[in-house]
């Protein structure tokens, strides 16, 4: 009898379920589940739709129920900040508010005086993005006092999934780090900096581990999907789901913190594993993040706009009938010589109305090259991406000190063949790509540990590496 396991993984455009077998100590996956997602404009402001997403969250597990395929247990994960506020009946005050909102916007002040850039960094060692929780919730305290008086409770996205599938309310560490609100030295809440800031001490309460079990199915869910299963938390932070499942070669003697890593899609998230976190001002100055994750493990990273940028200009030019894959727009990228270099991690590209006119205004600014036809422009941004990460791997290896000869790209980004050539190119780095279901196979690899399939994090990082195509492009 197969023994199945089910991640719900869900990022900023579409969300899968992916059931997960362990055999010969191999990881098979069989995707079941599909559908989109994406932030809504509702009244100029941008929100999520958390109830039709519930909705394809249980199509997903009706689909498990038709194919005879039920999970031992099952976990979501999500990207990440974002969460809805529960008033005393567990009805959702106010809108699950999307990170790309222009709420936060003059937050970080607002922040900034009760306490310092610099200590805030210090004390949590999380990068300054606007849309961090912390300046979310300074939106809601500064806009809509009342909702946070209201509320009894606060669950991140996938803690609040998982809420409405067994009744329990866990808040899962490795996505509590990205509110901005949590130590790095006593892994748990910062109580302290939550009573600074004024935001209600109710609303954190005791912080779970990936692998702990949340709870069974509710009899209502049970009625309407048709089966029991048990509830068990991945890394529910995408993020950190996606870096679990960072290949290992198995008998190599490199360790994991001597790896470098992108995480590649929507965002692409570049950086290493550190045994413990760095809160130096240097780092901050690099605007480097240290994120928790699975056993204590910290992802030192920087988050670069990445695939989004790709994404938005895909969309925007099939809303002017101009179709193409994302191959296509490789294909057409890589017949272009255009110049001209973007910073990807400029403001300007987290919202803007137009993502076209966002990048030939940049060119234009800096007296460069004019972007014009779509191949002209989607080489500006893959080549803006390259160079990105050629300068994220050094900063990284001026801090940690460390050389890296290597990188490994996972996530659905790694499919794309040409950025990965233009990355080995401009890092002079080998770059490993795969596993594209990075996010998903982490989301169960901790449900698999969890029921002992693996003994621990680097065997089921052995077992992705013997289980999943990856491909090296050598730096030319
Ligand atoms: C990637 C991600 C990233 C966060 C962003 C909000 O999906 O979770 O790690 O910074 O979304």
């Amino acid at each position: 009898m197969e023994k199945y396991y089910l991640a719900v993984d869900i990022g900023a455009s579409s969300g899968r379920h992916i059931l997960g077998t362990v055999k010969d100590n191999k990881i098979i996956l069989e995707e079941i589940y599909r559908f989109d997602n994406g932030m809504k404009q509702e009244n100029g402001h941008l929100s999520w739709d958390v109830e039709s997403l519930f909705v394809e969250i249980k199509e997903g597990l009706k689909q498990c129920k038709k194919l005879g395929k039920i999970p031992v247990s099952m976990g979501i994960d999500t990207w990440a900040v974002d969460f809805v506020l529960l008033d005393e009946e567990n009805k959702i005050l106010g809108r699950a508010a999307g990170y790309r909102d222009d709420r936060t916007t003059g937050m970080d002040e607002k922040v900034y005086e009760i306490i310092s850039q610099n200590d805030l960094y210090k004390r949590t060692g999380i990068q300054k993005q606007i849309f961090n929780t912390i300046y979310q919730l300074m939106a809601v305290k500064e806009k809509e006092p009342d909702l946070l008086k209201r509320a009894e409770s606060l669950l991140m996205i996938p803690d609040y999934f998982h809420f409405l599938l067994t009744g329990e309310k866990k808040q899962e560490y490795t996505n509590a780090t990205t509110t901005q609100l949590v130590s790095p030295v006593t892994e748990d809440w910062d109580y302290e900096l939550i009573r600074m800031l004024s935001y209600p001490e109710k609303l954190f309460r005791p912080l779970s581990m990936p692998g702990t079990k949340v709870g069974q199915f509710t009899e209502d869910i049970i009625k309407d999907v048709g089966f029991s299963c048990t509830v068990v938390l991945p890394a529910t932070h995408d993020t950190g789901s996606a870096v679990m499942a960072v290949p290992k070669v198995p008998g190599r003697k490199e360790l994991q913190e001597d790896i470098l890593y992108i995480s590649s899609g929507t965002w692409s998230l570049m950086g290493t594993e550190l045994p413990a976190a760095d809160c130096s001002i240097k780092s901050m100055e690099a605007n480097f993040t240290n994120e928790g994750g699975y056993d204590f493990r910290y992802r030192y990273l920087k988050n670069i706009m990445g695939l989004w940028m790709i994404q938005s200009v895909k969309k925007e030019l099939a809303g002017r009938g101009e179709i193409y894959s994302f191959a296509e727009l490789c294909e057409l990228a890589s017949k272009e010589s255009i110049p001209s270099l973007v910073d990807c991690n400029d403001n300007c590209f987290l919202a803007p109305e137009s993502m076209i006119n966002e990048v030939a205004g940049f060119c234009q600014r800096n007296n460069q090259p004019v972007p014009k036809s779509a191949g002209e422009i989607a080489a500006v941004i893959y080549n803006s991406l390259a160079v990105c990460y050629k300068e994220t791997a050094k900063e990284l290896q001026s801090i940690t000190g460390k050389t890296y000869s290597s990188l490994h790209v996972v996530g659905g980004g790694s499919n794309a063949a040409y950025l990965n050539e233009l990355t080995a190119k401009q890092t002079g780095k080998t770059v490993y790509a795969g596993p594209g279901e990075a996010t998903a196979i982490g989301n169960l690899l901790a449900q698999m540990i969890s029921y002992g399939e693996f003994v621990d994090l680097k065997t089921a990082r052995e077992s992705v590496y013997q289980s999943f195509s990856v491909k090296e492009y050598k730096p030319m």
